[in-house]
Parts: C-alpha cells; sequence; structure tokens
C-alpha cells in the first residue's frame, strides 16, 4: 500500500463552546464551571494550531462541529431548549465533538486482514452531554470516509460499554504505512472519578476491526492517575511509530505492559517520565502528554505539539527541554496556544483524530488547505459568538446565533448537507 500517512483530524471548536462543568472527574472541566467563554477565540486557535501542523508539513483534515443545541435529543427527553433543567440544556448546548480523539477508534488498512481502514464511533456513553454526539459524528465518518474500498465505518459499541475512541488507544509500528500492533487501555476503576473505558468495549472494537489477536494488547489504566484526573489514557501517555512516551504512573501494571511491548518490537523506545521529576499532578495540569507525537517530514525527527501550558511549569518544561538535547528520537518542542479547550481538558492530542490514510481516498472536503482555513477563520471571525456565560444558554438568541454560525461555516465547505 502505497501513499499512505497520518492524517490529523481536528474537530473544529463549535459556536456553542461553554463551560459548563459537566465532566466529573476532569479537572479543569471542573475548576472552570461556570466561566466565561469565548468561542471565537477558541476557535481561532483551533485553525491556527491546523495552520501551523500543515506549515511543518503534516496531512491535516478536519470535522465541523456538530449541530447544537441538540433539540432531538432534548425532545427525546421530552423537553426543549427553553424549559430543560439547566443540567441537561448545557449538555444539549456542548462542543465537546471539537475533542476529536474521542470520536472514533481507528486501525489502519495494514493492521486490519481485509486491508481496509477500520473505524469504530465511541458511543461515549458515560458523560450525558457527550453520549448524544456519535450519531453526528458517524454522520461525517460516513461522508469524509466514504470509499468503502479503503475504509469501513462501523457503528458505536452498544452501551453499557464505554468507548471514549481513540484518546485510549496507541499504536506501535515502524512505519505510519507499515503492519503495527494496537494497544487498548481500558480503566475499571479511578477512585471517585468514572473509569470511562470498559475493556468489554475496546475488546469488542479490537474484533470488529478483525485484528489479530497475537497483535493486540490490552492495558489497564492505573487507578491513581484516573483519580489524579487522567480520564483519558492520552493525558498521561501518547505512542508514535517505535515510540512510547509516557508516565511513570500511567499504567497499573506498567512493567507487563513494558514487556509485551518489547516482545512485539524488540526496538520499540519506551521513554518513561518519573515521577520524582514529572508528578502525576504537574503532568496533568501541564498536559505535557497530551501532544501530538509526531513524525516530521525529511527524516527530522519527532516533534512534540505541545500546550504552552507545558512551557509554563518549570519542572516540565526542564524535562523536556533535557530530552530533547540528548540523542533520543523526539527532537522538537512545538507549543501551541489552545487555552480555550485546556480550559475544558482538552489538550493538542484530544482535538485531533489520528488516521492513517492516503489523503486522495478521503473526502477531500474534509481535508485542510491554506486557503480553507483562511475562508474558515473569516466565517469564525464574523459568526462565532464573542463570549458565553453558562447562564445565557436559554437565551433563544443565542441558539440562533450558534446555528446561523454552524451552518455558514458548512457552505464553505461544501457540506451543507449536514444541517440538522
Ligand atoms: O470528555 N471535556 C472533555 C475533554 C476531552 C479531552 N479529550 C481527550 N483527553 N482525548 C471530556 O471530559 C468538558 C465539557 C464541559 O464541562 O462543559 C468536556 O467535555
Amino acid at each position: 500500500m502505497t501513499g499512505l500517512v497520518e492524517i490529523n483530524f481536528d474537530g473544529i471548536i463549535g459556536p456553542s463552546h461553554n463551560y459548563a462543568g459537566l465532566s466529573v472527574g476532569n479537572i479543569a472541566s471542573s475548576n472552570n464551571a461556570g466561566a466565561t467563554a469565548y468561542p471565537r477565540e477558541a476557535a481561532l486557535q483551533g485553525i491556527a494550531k491546523m495552520r501551523h501542523n500543515l506549515e511543518l508539513g503534516l496531512a491535516q483534515g478536519f470535522f465541523m462541529p456538530l449541530d447544537r443545541p441538540n433539540e432531538g435529543w432534548l425532545a427525546a427527553l421530552g423537553t426543549t431548549v427553553a424549559d430543560a433543567e439547566p443540567h441537561l440544556r448545557a449538555a444539549a448546548f456542548s462542543a465537546s465533538s471539537m475533542w476529536a480523539a474521542n470520536a472514533a477508534t481507528i486501525s489502519p488498512a495494514p493492521d486490519a486482514p481485509d486491508g481496509k481502514c477500520h473505524l469504530t464511533v465511541a458511543n461515549l456513553q458515560t458523560m450525558a452531554h457527550r453520549s448524544h454526539e456519535w450519531p453526528g459524528t458517524l454522520a461525517q465518518l460516513r461522508l469524509a470516509f466514504a470509499n468503502n474500498g479503503y475504509f469501513s465505518v462501523h457503528a458505536p459499541v452498544p452501551s453499557p460499554f464505554g468507548d471514549e475512541g481513540a484518546a485510549n488507544h496507541m499504536r506501535l509500528c515502524t512505519n505510519h504505512d507499515a503492519a503495527g500492533f494496537e494497544i487498548f487501555v481500558y480503566g475499571k476503576s479511578g477512585g471517585p472519578f468514572p473509569a470511562r473505558q470498559h475493556i468489554e468495549a475496546s475488546k469488542a472494537v479490537a474484533r470488529i476491526h478483525g485484528l489479530n489477536p497475537e497483535r493486540v494488547i490490552f492495558a489497564q489504566q492505573a487507578e491513581i492517575a484516573i483519580a489524579a484526573g487522567a480520564f483519558h489514557n492520552d493525558v498521561v501517555a501518547v505512542a508514535n511509530e517505535r515510540v512510547l512516551f509516557t508516565h511513570e504512573q500511567a499504567f497499573e501494571q506498567p512493567q507487563t505492559l513494558y514487556d509485551a511491548i518489547r516482545n512485539q518490537m524488540p526496538d520499540a523506545e519506551i521513554i518513561i517520565v518519573p515521577t520524582d521529576k514529572v508528578s502525576l499532578e504537574d503532568a496533568i495540569k501541564s498536559y505535557l502528554f497530551n501532544a501530538q507525537l509526531v513524525t516530521l517530514p525529511d527524516g527530522a525527527g519527532m516533534a512534540l505539539i505541545l500546550p504552552t501550558e507545558a512551557r509554563e511549569n518549570d519542572a516540565v518544561w526542564n524535562y523536556l527541554t533535557e530530552l530533547v538535547s540528548g540523542n533520543g528520537p523526539i527532537r522538537k518542542l512545538c507549543p501551541v496556544d489552545v487555552r480555550q479547550s485546556m480550559a475544558n481538558g482538552g489538550g493538542p492530542a484530544c482535538l485531533r483524530l489520528r488516521v492513517v490514510a492516503d489523503p486522495a481516498t478521503v473526502d477531500e472536503r474534509f481535508m485542510a488547505t491554506r486557503q480553507k482555513l483562511d475562508r474558515m477563520e473569516n466565517v469564525v471571525a464574523e459568526y462565532w459568538p464573542e463570549a458565553i456565560r453558562p447562564d445565557q444558554l436559554a437565551n433563544p438568541n443565542l441558539a440562533a446565533a450558534v446555528g446561523e454560525a454552524r451552518a455558514r461555516l458548512l457552505e464553505i465547505c461544501g457540506l451543507s448537507k449536514l444541517v440538522g
């Protein structure tokens, strides 16, 4: 298979972005509950990140924000935007589909016996505000990856088995276009916080994708990591090609996992960040592991696309600058400002879904170019609300403005058929 590259599909930050404190166990979301959000600034930050990655020479795609408030979901609950209790109204308004790492789990074509790239949309059933994302996400996946000679898009695993998508999935391989092995990370318990990824869902996705059981590893997330606020594994670990970059306390049985990885790939590079250099608390505050670990073109090694918060934490930044000054595979640090998303617990890696594919096989309406990003910026600047406070969600003018803003974006991307 030629032409296969890693494409990062970013969720465009929707016009209803707000801080309603909806995610128990996500410390940033809880701490910022009730704060004023700035959707315009948020979306511009997300577009700037895409532009930054395009300039690095990486392939970039995107997904549209979903239709919010989700009136159909409220109707199924027997209510409306005007009448809903505040927590249901906020759940209907949430722009949470921006965190595309939770959209689906992807097994690239070289890993699957039928030679297709498999995508299973995540049910996100643990959090009410995210549980109604999947139908809108599935509709986009079915459009973007409609070419069924190359892609197989699957419906979600049924409830009650929680599936949070690629945020709990890692793939190691010599190159993106070579067969690899896949690590599915699940949680059992997380102290006061829910374990959102259930092993039954992880196993189901591996089976649905037809993966060779000998090339799959299931690993439990450390309870203390979840309890410390690592509600998804991608808050404490990230993998790319031969490299796993992980916090020492990410997994319940780290040595068993490292041994299983080395058994699959003797030359795997496992970079373990010790607690005495970066505590779990600092890791979660700074989101250094929620970096995009990417392979730069032209043999320039790997880079970490990090949140600027990682630069502001001395322990973290000292560790990282030492890391890139050595002879290891990670050579470059690229801080990007995604503060609006970070304040709801979503760093650079949360905002993207990695799909290994030949860009020519993807519906080009979902692929980014500089010109398209320019046009998106103009729409955002003109139509995205400047500020939203949670107590404004009941205002009918806001729902109308959010609907209009999204419709404009769909229009310039040729995706108006996704309306509704
Ligand atoms: O599911 N935050 C998201 C953040 C998702 C981050 N994704 C990854 N780690 N891959 C979540 O907790 C906050 C919404 C609110 O409180 O308004 C929220 O849903």
